[in-house]
């Protein structure tokens, strides 16, 4: 048996909604990316003691080639906002000694693309094809070129992801994955192709573990990358209670988030669960205000029950921040959507919205029945169907339009504050988790002035390199003397509004640089309404170029 050397890689994101580039370099520390992907630390635990296992992160360093080279094995990893860099990368590998092997969502939807890119494909979960084929490279013995699991990934068995492997410090959270799979049938979504309708979850024990290993290595702060949280209501109650057991017994050290669907708001002893567990914001598909729309995508849990608003007051009541995913590009959207989305937004005070255009994936319900009707444009990079009601150029432009009145420092404050102000409860219970904190905390809440230097250190710096430092300034100051500083000692402190201002800076500026949600740069359009030009600065400079 060979001692193997094994490099896993994960390539760099393009500046995106999700990723919070702009946002990072102004918190305190050194924070390099928004959160430790779940594929890799866990890959690393599959591997057999007996090997060397090394991550490699693009989006904390860079990646030295000339020593990837020398490994035995060469692993990447990748989602299809991350295709190109992963060409690019496997172009820089081509040739090399060890074997190349490529897995991961993106890979698992397009086989065909990686075909002669690579030595051996992971399709699917590769919890237990991955063990076996390092196995067999060890022993010498005769390795496929693809490998695809005959069944489902058991996740009671998975063991704690290698968290020890990942510089933590670079991170601003950490990912734990409770379960897979989803039971909706939305018909733009690749997960249900991928992992399944039923639920598939780990233990309690399995996550404390993971819980415990993280906050060893510092982590205050996990996301549950669950595609649904609640997949299974009655299996994910037991865990939130189990959590609540373990933030009272360490002293409320962390704070968590997760996706889930918008019933969520239909259970009220699970968020008041989610709330004593420490439960910060959960992100909800909310996907269109459009109800032809939701019943086309088949997103039949949004039209359930009562409205949509009074969904998000409930959870709002709950003590939960809701950030939420739109979608435009809808057959049954017309133009007016656009106007309706940004009414929505607004209305329900949803702070951090991220719309993005239809986006259809290969393998979905979506990318087959459009393929069926030869609407599929692969070429075009940030539209790549023809919409039904209006043209693909419409789409863009409306698009970027609705993120620059979106992120408007004036829209962005106005909504987030309406909604922190629609709601005593919640503002107490913001209240109540800020003392857990700074309980929690000590260090960190002494730190907090020094914290706040910075940040407005940091924050004027990379304003003023956009040459926006009065205007951008400014929409800052106002927004914190009118809208924060009335709510007294309900207001929040002045180190969260700066990672709020943060935030804002981050949305304010890929909008401004016209960024699809996929991460690429939009096409530009030179028709911009005055409203959204904010002075002689960025948006005028960048969109005019
Ligand atoms: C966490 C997450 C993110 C994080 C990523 C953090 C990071 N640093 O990596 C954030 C929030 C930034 C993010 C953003 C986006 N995401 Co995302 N994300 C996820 C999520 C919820 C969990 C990923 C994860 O950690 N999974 C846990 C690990 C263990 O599972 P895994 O990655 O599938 O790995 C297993 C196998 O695939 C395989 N494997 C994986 N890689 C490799 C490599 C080798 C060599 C081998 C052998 C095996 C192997 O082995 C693993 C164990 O079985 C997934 C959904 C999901 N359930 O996976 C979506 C998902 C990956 N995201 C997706 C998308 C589309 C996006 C966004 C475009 C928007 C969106 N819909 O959310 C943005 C893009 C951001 C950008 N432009 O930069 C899609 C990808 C579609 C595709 N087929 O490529 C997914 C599948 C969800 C979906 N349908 O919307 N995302
Ligand atoms: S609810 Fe979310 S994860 Fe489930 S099918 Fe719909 S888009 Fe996919």
């Amino acid at each position: 048996m060979r001692r193997l050397s094994i490099c896993l890689i994960l390539p760099r994101f393009e500046p995106s909604y999700f990723g919070r580039e702009y946002m990072l370099p102004i918190l305190p520390g050194d924070k390099r990316c928004m959160m430790i992907g779940g594929a890799l630390p866990l890959l690393a635990a599959l591997v057999p003691d007996r090997h060397r296992v090394t991550i490699l992160d693009e989006n904390v360093e860079k990646i030295d080639f000339a020593a990837v080279r020398d490994f035995d094995v060469v692993g990447v990893t990748g989602m299809i906002v991350q295709k190109q860099r992963m060409e690019e990368i496997l172009d820089e590998l081509r040739g090399i000694k060890g074997i190349v092997c490529v897995g991961g969502p993106y890979a698992t939807v397009d086989e065909a693309h990686f075909k002669g890119r690579c030595d051996v494909l992971f399709l699917g979960e590769a919890d237990e094809t991955w063990p076996c084929f390092l196995h067999d490279v060890a022993a010498g013995r005769p390795i496929q070129n693809r490998y695809k699991q005959d069944s489902a990934t058991d996740l009671s068995r998975l063991p704690t992801p290698r968290f020890d492997l990942v510089p933590t410090k670079h991170y601003a959270s950490a990912s734990i994955q409770f379960s897979r799979g989803c039971p909706f049938l939305c018909e733009f979504c690749d997960i249900i192709v991928i992992f399944g309708r039923k639920p598939r979850l780990k233990q309690a024990p399995q996550i404390l573990a993971e819980l415990d290993a993280l906050l060893a290595l510092g982590v205050r702060h996990v996301f549950f990358v669950d595609d649904n949280f609640i997949g299974n209501k009655a299996l994910a109650k037991a865990l939130v209670r189990e959590l609540v057991e373990w933030q009272e017994r360490h002293g409320y050290p962390m704070t968590f988030s997760t996706e889930a669907t918008i019933n969520l708001a239909d259970e009220a002893e699970l968020i008041e669960l989610m709330w004593r567990a420490n439960f910060s914001s959960v992100f909800i598909g909310i996907e269109s205000p459009r109800r032809e729309s939701l019943l086309e995508t088949r997103k039949v849990q949004n039209v359930r029950g009562d409205s949509i608003d009074a969904k998000l007051d409930r959870l709002r009541d709950g003590g939960i921040i809701v950030s939420a995913g739109f979608i435009v590009g809808f057959d049954n959207d017309d133009e007016r959507v656009f106007d309706e989305q940004f009414d929505f937004i607004q209305r329900n005070g949803i702070g951090l919205a991220t719309v993005s255009i239809l986006s259809p994936i290969p393998s979905t319900p979506l990318y087959e029945r459009l393929a069926r009707d030869g609407r599929l444009v692969p070429d075009d990079e940030v539209v790549w169907f023809e919409p039904k009601l209006m043209s693909r150029e419409t789409l863009k432009q409306r698009y970027s339009e609705l993120n620059l009145r979106l992120y408007t420092p004036e829209a962005f404050f106005e909504r987030l504050f309406q909604g922190y102000g629609r709601s005593a409860v919640f503002r107490k219970r913001h209240r109540e988790r800020e003392i857990r904190h700074k309980r929690a905390r000590l260090k960190d809440h002494i730190a907090g002035a020094n914290n706040s230097l910075a940040m407005i250190w940091r924050l004027s710096r990379a304003i003023a390199r956009e040459r926006l430092l009065g205007t951008m300034g400014r929409a800052y100051l106002k927004a914190y003397m009118a809208h924060n500083k009335p709510f007294g000692r309900d207001a929040m402190p002045l180190t969260e509004f700066l990672a709020l201002c943060a935030r804002h800076w981050h949305h304010f500026k890929l909008a401004a640089e016209n960024r699809s949600y996929w991460g690429r740069a939009g096409t530009r359009t030179s028709d911009i309404p005055p409203m959204i030009q904010p002075g002689p600065g960025l948006v005028r400079n960048r969109l005019a170029s």
